[in-house]
């Protein structure tokens, strides 16, 4: 059926009559239809990928995509006199992610289906997910982000499971999303609410009576680890899904004929970081439920557990007070003491214990003994585990330890955001890398195509265009198109160093003021936001807008230099930065980032990095060549060594580099104060003197250095080009598909369906 019979048959009326509204709608019910019609994968072991985070974007373009029908239908609403376009903005965007976990949980449920493996997603589904950022005087402000409509992709099922927290008990209650394979099954991302929760109690931005837990334990994603109600009713967001989960999956396996002893050939579970860590202790509660012994469940939930970290920074390793756990989910806690005692027996080294000395819970300890592997994200980070921060782990279980490199969807970021270079790459090496994405390399035969090259810069121009009328209608933001586009987007975090950005910029522009003007304009984007109780990170937020206000609008340096942050940075707005991004900065303290992924993104579409060798820019750098990237700065085994030897000193930069104490005085000089929170300023500009945990300074001359030969480097628009070809075309590697299809033969060992191997 067309588009057009769905509106006759709803409304009664022809395509061009219909509201946009009207058309989304039918185009809700249109997409469902078609992927109830799919095939299910039909295979007897299904991936359950638990995630306290799946940051899936909006979804009707892709929907629309996966189901090879995306082109069809813009062209029957374009003979309507309607755009695709302008429907896919009444989507509201579901925020249920902060960053690249929740995006890369997104990006694996798009390989599972299009690669035909049985594998469903299972998270909260929070009413209004992570905030919406608003800038009030130029400081972020916090509000909530209602997407849940009466009609969208969500569906209720009539599954409910009772948990309970020692005396409370709720229930939960599953919902529905499809998840629609690129010519491929239809799997599903189930998400669990309560009936309970109030939307009502919320006030004043995102503040809400935290202790209610019957009303808000799905408000929002992570309100707030600052105190310890924040802390505790992370806790019962955590075991209420893992509780659905783990009785969903028994449930489900049962159904399929599993007699529980043999579970892990009916279930691989996938624990994506520590946040769903509580599966462990309560398969285990329940498996002994069903009669099983305490050591078979033991290792039943270890073939059928595996566990991946995502970070290196200690702080963000989750560590529980045992005194939480009791009061939140008391029947746990015997199980925990259990397998810390079975830890016991076997281990001296107090450092891999389950319960610490200050009886503190570890729950990547208990993730990394009690299940089959651990995998980091990118080589280096992987390395760095096994060498370093996990090497007691590693020693124990060398084999357990696996690397899986991230990747992404290129139906999402290639496909759907850049249709203009799709169609380009398709005009010469056909549709092929569309599932296969190693086909990419093919493109290498055109790295002396004039034609080719001129196309591409073509489509990174009409990108730009596109993205300037974007935010000027919906942000009033006026961007110069024949700039270089240079953009750092990604959670705003100190290790991140987009401090170090702001400061290279606050050098440009004192440089432009004293009268060296650049060789090409530049216009400098940031998106990010902020944890709503990281200080400092709102600090430097608070920085970057006062800097877009001076720069901006200081007549002498507005034609060559312009700053723009990017308000609500969210997956809708990364998909219209991304195809138009000239240079990627991806510059964050070798040794702390433990992928990235928005690095991937941007190179799938052309832009070249500027980065560190740090995450996956390692492999991006071997995989493109030194003249295909820009690296500076010191790599991970010097920032490791000077951690250990306590040997920094930022004062002795500030002391002995003038332009590095000409940008850190900027910062609280007069122009800054005059439109600034001088404490906030202030506070910022003494951390980055006293403290600058994450090296800013010592890698500030070389990042300086290295930005300014690609800005030299791009007026040769040829030979940039070709740059951007390279990129391109040696992408495939960070294709999902292929990450998934590791993590498959690897870990989960599930088959395919039939006919998609
Ligand atoms: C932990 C404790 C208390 C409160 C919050 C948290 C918390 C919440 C979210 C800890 C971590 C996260 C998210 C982490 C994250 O997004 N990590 C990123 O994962 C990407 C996918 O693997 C990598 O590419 C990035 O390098 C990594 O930073």
């Amino acid at each position: 059926m067309t588009l057009s019979q769905y509106a006759a048959g709803l409304y009664g009326k022809a395509l061009q009559d219909c509201s946009d509204r009207e058309i989304y709608s039918a185009l809700l019910r249109m997409t469902a239809e078609k992927a109830a019609s799919r095939r299910r994968s039909d295979c007897k072991k299904k991936i359950y990928y638990i995630s306290a985070e799946f940051l899936i974007g909006k979804l009707l373009g892709n929907n629309l995509i996966n189901l090879g029908i995306y082109d069809e239908v813009r062209s029957e609403l374009c003979s309507a006199g309607k755009s695709l376009a302008g429907i896919e903005e009444l989507e509201p965007e579901p925020s249920l992610g902060n960053g690249g976990l929740g995006r890369l949980a997104a990006c694996f449920l798009d390989s599972m289906a299009t690669l035909g493996l049985a594998g469903d997603g299972i998270g909260i589904a929070y009413h209004f997910g992570l905030f919406r950022q608003e800038f009030c005087s130029r400081m972020q402000a916090e509000c909530p982000n209602p997407w849940m409509e009466r009609e969208g992709w969500m569906t209720p099922t009539d599954v409910c499971y009772p948990v309970s927290f020692g005396a409370l008990s709720v229930q939960g209650h599953m919902y529905d999303i499809p998840v629609i394979g690129y010519e491929g099954v239809v799997n599903h991302l189930h998400l669990f609410d309560l009936d309970t929760v109030d939307e009502s109690i919320v006030h004043d931005g995102i503040k809400f009576d935290q202790t209610d837990i019957a009303k808000n334990l799905t408000l929002f994603l992570y309100p707030d680890d600052s105190s310890e109600e924040g802390r505790l009713l992370r806790i019962y967001q955590q075991y209420f899904m893992v509780s659905c989960a783990a009785q969903l999956i028994l449930d489900e396996v049962m159904k399929k004929g599993c007699k529980l002893h043999d579970l892990a050939d009916y279930a691989a579970i996938q624990i994506n970081d520590t946040h769903p860590t509580m599966i462990i202790p309560e398969l285990i509660r329940l498996l002994q439920q069903h009669g099983i012994g305490f050591e078979e469940a033991v290792r039943i939930v270890t073939d059928t557990c595996a566990y991946t970290n995502h970070t290196i920074l200690a702080e963000a390793l989750e560590t529980w007070p045992l005194e939480y756990l009791q009061k939140a989910v008391p029947q746990l806690v015997p199980v925990i003491r259990q397998l810390d005692r079975k830890i016991r027996q076997q281990y001296d080294a107090e450092n891999v214990q389950i319960i610490d000395s200050r009886q503190h819970v570890h729950m990547a300890h208990l993730d990394i003994h009690f299940t089959h592997s651990t995998n980091g994200v990118a080589d280096l980070h992987t390395e760095i585990l096994k060498n370093n921060e996990l090497n007691s782990f590693y020693r124990l279980y060398p084999d357990r330890f696996n690397n899986k490199t991230n990747g992404i969807t290129f139906r999402r970021w290639l496909l759907h955001c850049n249709p203009g270079l799709t169609q380009a790459i398709e005009s010469r090496i056909g549709p092929g890398f569309k599932k296969n994405a190693e086909e990419l390399q093919k493109l290498k035969e055109f790295s002396e195509d004039n034609a080719f090259l001129e196309r591409l810069l073509q489509i990174r121009q009409n990108n730009k265009s596109a993205l300037a009328e974007y935010l000027a209608r919906t942000q009033g933001i006026r961007l110069n198109c024949s700039a270089i586009f240079d953009i750092q987007i990604k959670r705003l975090h100190e290790y991140k160093r987009q401090q170090m950005n702001a400061l290279e910029l606050i050098h440009r522009y004192l440089d432009i003021k004293r009268g060296n003007l650049p060789e090409t304009p530049v216009t400098a984007l940031f998106g990010a936001k902020a944890a709503p109780a990281y200080t400092i990170a709102k600090d430097i937020i608070h920085l970057i807008l006062c800097l877009q206000q001076i720069v901006n609008q200081d007549p002498q340096t507005a034609p060559w230099l312009q700053i723009f942050m990017v308000e609500n940075y969210n997956v809708t707005h990364a998909e219209k930065l991304i195809p138009a991004c000239d240079i990627s900065e991806q510059i964050s303290l070798a040794s702390k980032e433990a992928s990235g992924t928005g690095n991937m993104k941007l190179m799938l579409n052309g832009a070249v990095t500027l980065g560190t060798m740090d995450g996956a820019n390692v492999e991006i750098a071997q995989l493109v060549g030194p003249e295909n990237i820009y690296t500076f700065g010191a790599d991970s085994k010097t920032v490791m060594r000077r951690y250990e030897e306590q040997s920094y000193h930022p004062e002795e930069y500030y002391e002995s580099d003038p332009t590095i104490r000409e940008a850190i005085d900027f910062i609280t000089g007069k122009e800054m104060m005059q439109i600034g929170c001088c404490e906030s300023l202030s506070r910022l500009s003494r951390e980055l003197i006293r403290k600058d945990w994450f090296m800013a300074l010592p890698d500030f001359q070389d990042y300086s250095a290295a930005r300014q030969r690609a800005y030299h480097d791009y007026r040769n628009r040829r030979s940039w080009a070709q740059k951007m070809l390279a990129n391109i075309s040696n992408a495939g590697f960070f294709s999902s598909d292929r990450t998934i299809a590791e993590y498959n033969r690897d870990i989960w060992h599930a088959c395919a369906s039939e006919d998609m191997i």
